[in-house]
């Protein structure tokens, strides 16, 4: 497999996270987005949208980090990232949706671009943009949780789920936007534990070999 990513991208993070816990074996192909490479006619051949992360699985170019988790998911399920209960797997899913569809797509790097050169937005006006809408979903993830009354490390329980999988990444550019963490103690307690886990430990920005 041959993972086309970028150390920074949340979204490649998390499917980094996802093929690590499933332990599969992949190349990675660094898309440097500070230098617009996701733009360019040769990343536009492998992902229309041109956007990161896209997988090569030899059959085909996979692009959508959330299908392409769930196909992981379907085509590898050990370990499982989600639930055997099906109630259990919308609450899982629930979560990462507040991640994937809710804070990350209105803190994406070409909405960011938009609000500078647009509307004038300096790096103020954006973090706050960014802080917005990470505190409206982090707040939403750990009510849920606390409302849930589930016990464990994890977000649901006591190994890794999906849910894990999306929070993380987005923990990690919340700290970036310089968000205080400190509304959210049990999110910095799931984050805590998933990085005791190598999986996820490999998976973080710092560790990639396009850091810097
Ligand atoms: N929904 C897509 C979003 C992918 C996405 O937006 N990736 C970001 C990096 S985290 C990107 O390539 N951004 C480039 C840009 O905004 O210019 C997914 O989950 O794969």
């Amino acid at each position: 497999m041959k993972l086309y990513g970028f150390f920074r991208s949340g979204t490649s993070h998390r499917l980094r996270i996802a093929l690590n816990l499933k332990r599969m074996a992949y190349e990675q192909v660094a898309i440097d987005l500070r230098r617009e490479q996701h733009l360019t006619d040769a990343f536009k051949a492998i992902n229309p949208q041109q956007l990161v992360p896209a997988l090569d699985v030899d059959t085909s170019v996979m692009s959508q980090s959330p299908a392409i988790i769930e196909w992981l998911e379907e085509r590898y399920p050990e370990p499982p990232l989600l639930p055997t209960d099906a109630d259990e797997r919308a609450h899982v899913r629930a979560l990462a949706a507040i991640v994937g569809c809710d804070i990350h797509p209105v803190n994406n790097r070409r909405i960011l671009e938009a609000l500078r050169h647009r509307f004038g937005a300096d790096e103020a006006a954006v973090n706050d943009w960014c802080g917005t809408w990470i505190g409206a979903g982090f707040d939403a993830f750990q009510s849920l949780l606390d409302a849930g009354g589930r016990s464990g490390a994890f977000a649901c329980g006591d190994r890794p789920t999906l849910a894990d999988v999306y929070l993380v990444p987005q923990i990690e550019s919340a700290r970036r936007f310089k968000v205080d963490m400190g509304r959210w103690p049990r999110l910095v307690a799931i984050d805590d534990a998933c990085g005791r886990l190598e999986a996820f430990r490999c998976a973080a920005p710092a560790a990639q070999p396009d850091a810097g």
